[in-house]
């Protein structure tokens, strides 16, 4: 299932490439390099995009368009649950996620579990105003892995985030079902889990397979749409698959609105807009995936 992604540097632009489609921002200057225990980290300052974060070659956020992503992964699901009050993130040491669940009222405790520890120093040192929340008191940072540390925490999260990189080396466990099995274990009887879930308009195959192995585990299970125009094909998708909560029946807009949250994409509106889904992206689904265009006609 794994993606094919390589890069290439043309007359100062990044260009990644992957699925015969290339991607390209153009750089003004290296900041930072560093090969971890896990991966090739890379800061790069762009002409247009603000900083940049690869690992591996591989384009994991941009100052300019991260919101999109983070609020669509965050808010999504705590504004679905009624009391999120414990809530975990695997992988995003970048922070921008760990960022936008601390602005929810009810969260008690976030914790973010990121196997690669120079992920997270390197966002505190080169992306402040993504990595802006980690040091909030409400938040545990591990740099740990989190397959195990799931297995040690069974029924106790309101909701779980897979703030994943691509199915590609140690990071392509966390796109199985033995995998979301331990997430379903590890979240409370009427817990959320929210991941991204890849491009379906460029990776079908890698969508269709991942929605497989949700479904071998969770009851009800969705896709819900988003973009970052700095991800293969612009268009996103994540996965939101909950042990009891529908994220449009169970979503009240004005309970959502009486929080406050200051985002700069995220609305009522687009939540409920997010789960109506284009027919190619629909052809990707198992067809027992209860997706709301089919609920709702
Ligand atoms: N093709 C890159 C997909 C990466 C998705 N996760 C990025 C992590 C941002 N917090």
């Amino acid at each position: 299932m794994s993606v094919d992604i390589t890069h290439d540097f043309y007359n100062g632009w990044y260009l990644e490439r992957s699925r015969g489609w290339a991607l390209g921002l153009a750089l003004e200057n290296k900041l930072f390099e560093k090969q971890s225990a896990y991966q090739k980290i890379t800061v790069y300052q762009t002409q247009t995009f603000g900083k940049l974060l690869l690992l591996d070659d591989i384009i994991m956020v941009t100052e300019r368009d991260e919101f999109v992503y983070h609020e669509m992964m965050a808010h999504v699901p705590l504004n679905v649950h009624p009391n999120p009050e414990r809530v975990l993130v695997i992988g995003g040491g970048d922070g921008g996620t760990i960022r936008e669940i601390v602005k929810h009222p009810a969260v008690k405790e976030a914790v973010l579990v990121e196997i690669d520890i120079d992920v997270i120093n390197t966002a505190r040192d080169y992306f402040p105003s993504i990595a802006s929340e980690l040091s909030n008191p409400k938040v545990k940072v591990l740099a740990e892995d989190g397959v195990a540390y799931i297995r040690n925490n069974q029924n106790y999260f309101d909701v779980i985030m897979i703030d994943s990189s691509d199915p590609i080396g140690f990071a392509e466990g966390l796109f199985q079902a033995d995998f979301y099995q331990d997430v379903y274990n590890a979240l409370k009887p009427d817990g959320i889990m929210t991941n991204q879930t890849d491009s379906p308009l460029l990776s079908p195959m890698i969508v269709e397979k991942t929605y497989c192995e949700m479904q071998k585990v969770f009851q009800h299970l969705f896709m819900y749409q988003g973009y970052c125009l700095t991800y293969p094909g612009g268009y996103w998708t994540f996965g939101f698959a909950s042990k009891r909560y529908h994220p449009l029946n169970d979503f009240d807009p004005k309970r959502a609105q009486a929080k406050g949250l200051k985002t700069k994409h995220y609305n009522s509106h687009l939540h409920k807009g997010a789960f109506y889904l284009p027919n190619f992206a629909l052809a990707t689904l198992p067809a027992t995936c209860e997706q709301v265009h089919w609920v709702h006609g």
